[in-house]
């Protein structure tokens, strides 16, 4: 009964909020948010929860460093957290903060519990211990320089009472799971690392701290400092399910079905301590975890003292400005590229040339401009209608089934690189089969049938994949959804349902998703395409997809605006904050003109603004609107009315 009304729970970890979102962060979350999406699609209720680890002694100290109070700093940093994640069109059904007095509840309950049972009991430590790290290190494990072995860090002699999890007694029953249960841990490489850690033998655990107030107290023993954050962190997914407050009803969502993190804190927390923890207060445990690998950046671990981390949003908005990709589409393909090239088993190499060569050859070249010559010669041919008995080939129907399962197996594992790969073989499909089977010669012959027959492949290649990549771009599904004129999405059912578009069907005007990013954008690394036929075909395509047309001309919104202020954006030499007057209605934007004005320079100036442009967070700040301007050798020149107007006059 119970597991017939269980959603599917899938969590991430819950993320430190010393510093803001990166794509390490946001790997993990966009994972986590791309299978959440897979299973709804598949008609399961899934429970998805995501959150911020704010009890953190670290944190307390970045909070102390910048001179603000503690609670003030995470307040802040959470709703970073979760602007940054709904601008990456991440659905999460909750977010959890650990300075919430339900989770504190919680974290007293357990330790109170684990103690009257002997799983925790009182002891003195000595030894070394990293801040950074928030772990105890035995004198076996530390070299000469008394470094921490995992980051590097130096490390604090202690000498303190404190709390042990009795961890050790638990050693043989994680193994016996881990062997009974080999999917327990994924992919196979962390159970392997897993089972190395485990056998290497577990002491007992540090559970208390002594030397912050930070966190939550030591229940009935304020002395002893407050409860080991990772302890105290880890409960979040359990806070989560109303354990302690909803009674039995916490089932409906207990054990987790899936839980996701960096491989950094697998074998340790989440793979042995976590476990442990739950066999210790009874309860069952988690079906999946999942550690992905780490992006590195220039071969080397994407770190802020080495400069090289990147923020997701900036990414996309870049994206978005060198491509004039709208902003929603330009998120969903960063998604792509951070799913496409996913650290599975091993780590991988970020840079933004291979974002930029995904966008044009995945994206661009081959979904976009695939979508894009259908539907244009659906128009030219057949008055934007699907024609009468238009049926797809058998082998192509077999094709695409065989295709759609491997996706579906391939996002079930988490191997999204997989998924997209078998994916993309759908497009290739129809792209050769146009190419042999030449629509448009069979036009010219007269034998308008068999082209309607040929194009009606893309038409439903372009339906199963806007069901198959929604997990991954949300918005792009929706855009395509939208040009084929479907009310939505198709489930993943739905579109896997072939010959389901009905005679005289109407198709909507075609409008390119993916503008082409021009080679001179970053670098002079050559875009990548996937066959020297495909390529000329493409660029051919691409010039028509550049022209617009007057009704799409007349969607762009340009008002004068009247500068009312402006100040640098902290930590940013580029932009800076404008306040505008557009007719009476004030708006904020951010511009990239800081290097060529300075904020008395534009003050009281009239601009032309594109005011009806979707909302972006750029740095913490949402920017409603773009400046236009000269662009004079990557400077940027102002463009003013020959006279005063009056503010929020069209432009066109
Ligand atoms: O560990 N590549 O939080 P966190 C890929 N609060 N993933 C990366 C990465 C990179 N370069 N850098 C970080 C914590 N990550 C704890 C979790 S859960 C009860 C408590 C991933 O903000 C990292 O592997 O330091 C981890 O999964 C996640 O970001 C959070 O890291």
């Amino acid at each position: 009964m119970r597991d017939a009304m269980k959603r599917y729970y899938i969590t991430t970890p819950i993320y430190y909020v010393n510093s803001a979102p990166h794509i390490g962060t946001a790997l993990t979350t966009i994972v986590a948010d791309a299978c959440a999406r897979f299973h709804k699609r598949r008609g399961q209720e899934v429970y998805f929860l995501t959150g911020t680890d704010e009890n953190a002694p670290k944190v307390h100290r970045v909070a102390q460093e910048r001179g603000v109070p503690t609670q003030q700093f995470v307040d802040e940093m959470a709703e970073v957290f979760e602007r940054t994640w709904r601008a990456l069109h991440i659905e999460y059904d909750v977010f959890i903060r650990t300075t919430e007095a339900r989770h504190k509840r919680v974290v007293s309950e357990v330790f109170r519990r684990l103690r009257e049972q002997g799983d925790i009991y009182k002891g003195s430590y000595q030894g070394w211990y990293c801040i950074s790290c928030e772990t105890f290190f035995a004198s076996s494990k530390v070299g000469e320089a008394k470094t921490c072995p995992d980051c590097g860090k130096p490390l604090e002699w202690r000498d303190e009472p404190c709390y042990y999890f009795r961890l050790s007694a638990y050693e043989s029953r994680l193994k016996e799971h881990l062997l009974a249960h080999p999917s327990f841990i994924q992919p196979e490489v962390r159970l392997n690392e897993t089972l190395g850690f485990l056998n290497e033998g577990l002491q007992d655990v540090a559970v208390s701290r002594t030397g912050s107030e930070w966190g939550v107290p030591v229940p009935d023993d304020p002395d002893s400092g407050v409860v080991y954050v990772w302890f105290d962190a880890l409960l979040n997914y359990l806070t989560a399910t109303g354990w302690l407050e909803r009674g039995e009803a916490y089932l409906d969502i207990w054990p987790p079905d899936l839980q996701l993190m960096g491989k950094d804190i697998l074998p340790r927390f989440h793979a042995t301590i976590w476990p442990a923890m739950l066999m210790a207060l009874g309860l069952p445990l988690p079906k999946r975890l999942y550690g992905h690998g780490w992006w590195i950046v220039n071969k080397q671990k994407m770190s802020k003292s080495l400069g090289n981390v990147y923020a997701p949003l900036e990414v996309a908005g870049s994206l978005a400005q060198a491509s004039g990709c709208e902003l929603p589409y330009a998120i969903d393909a960063f998604r792509y590229y951070l799913l496409r090239e996913m650290p599975t088993d091993a780590d991988a190499e970020f840079s933004l040339e291979g974002f930029e060569a995904r966008y044009n050859g995945d994206l661009a070249n081959d979904l976009g401009n695939l979508l894009h010559r259908t539907l244009s010669m659906m128009h030219r041919y057949f008055e934007g209608r699907v024609p009468a008995g238009a049926r797809l080939d058998a082998g192509l129907a077999d094709l695409f089934a065989q295709q759609a399962a491997q996706v579906t197996e391939a996002f079930e594992a988490v191997d999204f690189p997989r998924g997209l790969r078998e994916a993309w073989q759908i497009i290739s499909a129809v792209n050769r089969y146009y190419d042999e089977q030449a629509p448009w010669t069979l036009m010219k012959q007269g034998h308008s049938e068999r082209a309607g027959q040929v194009l009606y492949a893309g038409l439903i290649a372009t339906r199963l994949l806007c069901g198959l990549i929604e997990p991954v771009m949300p918005q792009v599904a929706r855009a395509i959804a939208h040009q084929l004129n479907l009310d939505t999405v198709p489930c993943w059912s739905d579109a896997l349902v072939m010959n389901a578009l009905p005679t005289g069907h109407s198709l909507r005007t075609p409008k390119p998703i993916f503008p082409r990013l021009q080679a001179s954008h970053s670098t002079d690394t050559p875009v990548r395409t996937s066959g020297s036929d495909k390529t000329v075909q493409a660029t051919s395509t691409t010039a028509m997809q550049d022209m617009i047309t007057i009704d799409d001309f007349k969607r762009l919104q340009i008002r004068i605006a009247t500068v009312k202020a402006a100040e640098p954006v902290p930590k940013s030499t580029k932009l800076l904050k404008l306040t505008l007057d557009v007719g009476g209605e004030e708006r904020t934007i951010v511009a990239g003109i800081a290097e060529d004005y300075t904020p008395e320079q534009i003050v009281g100036k009239q601009i032309p603004v594109l005011v009806n442009l979707q909302p972006a967070l750029i740095r913490g700040i949402v920017s409603e609107g773009m400046m236009l301007a000269a662009d004079v050798d990557g400077k940027a020149v102002l463009l003013h009315p020959d006279r005063e107007v009056p503010s929020g006059s069209v432009v066109r």
